[in-house]
């Protein structure tokens, strides 16, 4: 009985946000040029209101490795869901660093290529954020972001900064590219925080 009333969780309308349609491939969303990156060049660095280092990719593969299911919502309004990524956890990164966690307020992500994208520091310290270097078990095709990228699952998309290379800690609000070119401050899906016009 209860069926006739209540949608299963699992029914795409409680999964694919508003204005949001399903995609079964994985489309590749990329302004620019994809820049060729190997993983032995690869670095990685944090500066600002952190203590300046750079990581190799050596690094990161000898922090923890977990696996991240994650549904992927693009502004534009395709949404693929559980996509399988396999990286570092942002926390568990943090903890390798020294940074002031009083006196940030937001973090840039940088980019080979240049990209960059902002976002507050709570969006940035969620438990699932990850590097992520794994798609579906095989390693991180360039197009995708290749060999490392962020993952922001609670937010859209383009928070995920593709070729991911560095963290600038800053103490207020700075935009990123997307950010300075009309989309949405922060950028969460289910409340359509698409642009800031
Ligand atoms: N460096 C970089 N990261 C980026 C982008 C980009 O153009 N450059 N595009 C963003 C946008 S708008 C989206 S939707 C996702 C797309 O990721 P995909 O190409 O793996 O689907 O990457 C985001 N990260
Ligand atoms: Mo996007």
């Amino acid at each position: 009985m209860l069926g006739k009333f209540f949608k299963k969780p699992t029914e795409p309308n409680d999964r694919v946000p508003p204005g949001q349609y399903l995609t079964n491939g994985f489309p590749i969303m990329t302004y620019g040029r994809t820049p060729t990156v190997a993983r032995d060049a690869w670095e990685f660095k944090v500066w600002g209101l952190a203590q300046e280092k750079t990581f190799t990719w050596q690094d990161f593969m000898d922090m923890p490795q977990v696996g991240l299911t994650a549904d992927f919502h693009c502004v534009t309004r395709w949404s693929k869901l559980e996509v399988q990524w396999t990286g570092i956890k942002v926390l568990d990164f943090l903890k390798t660093i020294e940074w002031d966690s009083e006196k940030t307020k937001h973090v840039m992500a940088h980019c080979y290529g240049d990209y960059t994208t902002n976002m507050p520091l709570e969006d940035f310290l969620k438990e699932e954020n990850i590097f992520a270097h794994i798609l579906s078990g095989e390693p991180l095709p360039a197009e995708h972001g290749g060999p490392m990228r962020l993952l922001v699952p609670h937010l859209y998309a383009w928070k995920s900064a593709k070729w991911i290379n560095g963290l600038e800690f800053i103490s207020s609000e700075q935009l990123g590219f997307w950010e300075q070119n009309g989309y949405h401050r922060r950028g969460e899906p289910w409340t359509e925080e698409r642009y800031s016009l």
